[in-house]
Parts: structure tokens; sequence; C-alpha cells
């Protein structure tokens, strides 16, 4: 018994000795007089549990009031004399896992994503966020100012990482055992952007619905509401576009093998719009001739018309729900259409309807080049460091062909030479029914840092992740999320909701 007790308070010992590691080592108000190269720290502020309030324009409101305390630290960063990168790090004050967890944008940044922060501290890491050089959430920052593009492009998420990790070993005494990016959308293609440029800044990467690339993803988008804009006659009625979707499901849900109210594997699934046009005239349960030739656009992918090379892949079957954000007009999306206004063209003025897919593509990728241009696949100093990317694509995304990840993927593949002690180090998970990196009517709730660590930490490679449906706090669906080109199947036994009735097994 004696001999027990001494085990266990030894053992307690070790365990209180371990945790004062994992607190801070020297105040939060001391950081600020931190020297950090090219950059200012401009406030410095223990913020005590549930105290936090965003500025106005975040928002987030109600999330906030779950925070553990925290050190907050903001700075400012000039790497270029017209950079004016804004930057926070939060620190938890205590029980602190000892890593870092730097988190994505979306759109066109122009703001801190506190949301994003707060989800990360309250499971115990260290996080940072930029608002990537410039403020609010339009491209007109780029009119004129070629270093703030760089800034935008990649080079804010990178002075953002080295510092955070500076103000990380000044407070806590070590530096972080472990980084992670955490990113969707433009989150996602920072994702690859960083392994990519900077292969050593992170131990894990999650990837999901990665805007890339950014070019071709705006003309994309153009060229798609200009077919259903460009006249009065070719524009579908926001309303039809639920009679589109049940028409869609009626097609396809089945085709999968299972009758779910999903489209599991949109690859399987044809359809032509056609089949919807009006015997005559107009009406709420059918399309005009005019309204087909749209629809068959908005469900193609852009190509080249000289060469047939693909641009960008189109929405996938199952989609419609979600058009609205993009096609309930009168004008196309407003991020895609700021590309071309303020950085292509360098014309506030300049007016979509003149878009011309194969020139102006052209004209995007020679402007792009080096910042918003395709990412170069070739990712083989990331796997020399021994990093593992975990990219995601909801099939139902209303902002981001879903296949625009697949084709990174299969192209990093191609294009990577990992060494054999790091042959493992990409996976991709397509998410039936998920919108734009949520939403949608599939599974959309699931946890990707857990999986990543795993991997990164125990050598787990993740091929199965469960996601759930959850409805006003009720679990509805679980299922299976396979690793591409894998896809979830039915066994033929126990509910249809639940995970544990699917495998993951080849297409
Ligand atoms: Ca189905």
């Amino acid at each position: 018994m004696k001999w027990l007790i001494g085990a266990l308070c030894a053992a307690i010992v070790v365990w209180m000795i371990s945790r004062q590691a994992l607190a801070a080592s020297t105040s939060c108000e001391s950081l600020s007089s931190l020297r950090l190269p090219n950059a200012t720290i401009t406030g410095v502020q223990t913020v005590a549990a549930g105290a936090f309030t965003p500025p106005t324009a975040a928002g987030g409101g109600e999330g906030f009031k779950s925070l553990p305390a925290f050190c907050r630290v903001a700075a400012t960063l000039k790497p270029s004399t017209d950079s004016d990168i804004k930057v926070e790090v939060w620190l938890p004050a205590s029980g602190w896992n000892g890593k870092f967890q730097a988190v994505g944008n979306g759109g066109w940044a122009g703001t801190i994503s506190y949301s994003a922060m707060s989800r990360a501290v309250e499971h115990g890491y260290a996080t940072s966020s930029t608002d990537t050089g410039h403020a609010g959430a339009s491209a007109s920052f780029a009119l004129g100012h070629l270093e703030k593009l760089v800034d935008y492009a990649y080079r804010s998420e990178h002075e953002m990482i080295v510092k955070a990790k500076a103000v990380i070993t000044a407070f806590y005494g070590s530096a972080p055992t472990r980084s992670y990016w955490n990113g969707c959308s433009i989150g996602g293609r920072q994702a690859l952007v960083e392994a990519q440029r900077f292969p050593d800044d992170f131990d894990g990467i999650i990837a999901g619905a990665a805007a890339n690339p950014k070019t071709h993803l705006d003309a994309w988008r153009i060229w798609m509401a200009q077919a259903m804009f460009k006249d009065q006659a070719s524009v579908i009625p926001v309303g039809k576009f639920a009679m589109i979707h049940r028409a869609v499901l009626d097609a396809c849900d089945a085709v999968d093998g299972l009758k779910d109210g999903l489209i599991d594997d949109p690859t399987r699934c044809r359809f032509d719009p056609h089949v919807l046009e009006c015997k005559e005239g107009d009406a709420p349960t059918c399309l005009t001739p005019a309204q087909v030739a749209a629809a068959r656009v908005v469900m193609s992918p852009a190509k080249n018309r000289k060469t047939g090379a693909e641009i960008f892949p189109g929405f996938e079957p199952g989609t419609e729900l979600g058009w609205a954000r993009m096609l309930s007009g009168p004008d196309p999306y407003a991020t895609a259409v700021d590309q071309f206004k303020y950085i292509v063209f360098g014309q506030p003025d300049w007016n979509w309807r003149t878009f011309d897919l194969e020139r102006d593509v052209a004209a995007a990728d020679k402007k792009g080049e080096g910042t918003l241009s395709s990412i170069d696949p070739d990712l083989s100093a990331f796997t020399r460091h021994g990093g593992k990317l975990l990219m995601y694509h909801g099939w139902s995304d209303q902002d981001i062909a879903p296949r625009a990840s697949i084709n990174f993927y299969k192209a990093a593949l191609a294009s990577t030479h990992a060494p054999s002690s790091n042959a493992e180090w990409v996976r991709l998970f397509m998410v039936p029914g998920m919108g734009h990196c949520g939403g949608g009517e599939g599974p959309n709730t699931f946890d990707m840092m857990a999986p990543l660590e795993s991997w990164v930490e125990r050598g787990s490679v993740p091929d199965r992740i469960v996601a759930s449906r959850i409805n006003a706090g009720k679990t509805e669906r679980t299922r299976p999320l396979c690793a591409y080109p894998q896809v979830a199947r039915y066994s033929g036994a126990g509910s249809i909701d639940a995970a544990a009735s699917f495998v993951c097994t080849a297409p």
C-alpha cells in the first residue's frame, strides 16, 4: 500500500511539474517590451475568462463567452515599406496544450478571424490570425499596391507565423511542440501556399475548400454569372433553384446505391437540365429554353473554347439550393469581379459584361504570376520536413467548385517526390451534401484537427472520419467521410443514419 501511495504522489508531482511547464513563464504585460524585426507590438492585455468583445465589424458575439483567460497580443508587421499587416496572437493563461494552431481567412480577408481564434484557444492552443495586410473585404486595397497584394497572396501568413512562434516562445519559455494550420476557403488556399512556399512552418496543415487557382476561380464565377445575367430571358429566378434541386435528387439520389436524400457520389450523376424544359411558355415548375441554356453553363466546367482545356470545374449536381450565393443577380459575385477590377485590369469602373473567358483568363494568369495564379503542386520540400496535409471539400460547395480540390490533390501526388519516411503525407476527404466550408443538407460537423494530430504525433493515417448532421442540438445522422477516392457504402444492415452501417470502399 505504501509503495502505491508513494508512486501516486510521485505521479502527481510529475503531473504538476508538467502542468507548470505549460503555463506562462513571464507575465502577459511584459510581452509589450518584446523586440521583433520589422514589427511593432501595439497592444498587450490579459483578457479574463468570457470577457473578450470583438470589434463590432468582426461579429461572433455570444461565441466568445466561453473563452478561458488568455493573453492577447496585437502587432503590426511591415516586411515592406508599403506593408501594414495586423496580427493577433492569443495565448491561453493556463492549460496550454503546448501547440500552435494558426487560423486562416475568407474572401479578400481584411479582418482578423476572431471566431476561429476563439475555437483554437478554447481547445488549449496558442493561436494567431492576420488581416493579411489591409482592412475591408474588397480587393480595392491592391490597386497600385503590389506589395500589399504580395502580403495578401502569401507574405502576411508567413510573417505572422514567424512572429507568433517568437511570441509563444517568449511567453511560455519554450517553443510550441507542434505547429498546425487550420483554414477553409481562402484559408484553404493559404494552407496550400504555406505547404508550397514555407514547407517548414507547419507539421500539419488543414486545407478546406481551397480557393485555388484563385484567378481561374474568379474567372469561372464571372463566366457562369455572365451566362445567367446576359439578358432578362436567361435569368433563372431564385425561386426555381429548389425545383431544379428536387429534379436532380429524383434523378440521382439512388444512383449511389442508397436513397437517403443525398448525392453521395456526384461523379456518378448525369443530369441534363433539358429534362425540365417547359412544354410551352414559362411556369414555376419548368425552365424556358433560355433558362435551360443558362443552367447547363452553371452545371458545367469552364473550358477554353479554342483548346478545350478546363479553366475551372463546375458546380456538382446537388448544389442547386446554394446557387443564390453567387447567382441571385443582377451582377456576378463581387469577390470575383474585384479580382478583375482591382488586380487584373486596375480599373475600378471595369464592366463585367465585357468579360471574355479566354482573353481575360490569360490576362489574369499573367498578372497573377507569383501571387494569385495556380499554386505549384510540388510539395516535396513539405514532405521532407515530414509535413502532413489534410484536405477536405463539400460536394455541394456553392462557392468553390469541389473538383478544384481533387485536381490539386492529384497534381500534388503526381509532382511531389516524398521520402520513404513520409510516404503517406496527404489525404483528401470529400463531404457529400456539404456546402462551402459547412452548411448544406449532409453531415457537415466533423473534427479535422484530432485526426491530423493523431497522424502527425502518432503516425495514425486518417482513412475514415465520422461526420455528424446536427439539428437543433440533436445528432440526426452520422456518416463516415472516406479518404478520396474511396466513398462510403451502406453495408446493407443497420440504420442508414449510423456511421457504423457504412464501409469505405472503392467507388
Ligand atoms: Ca443517395
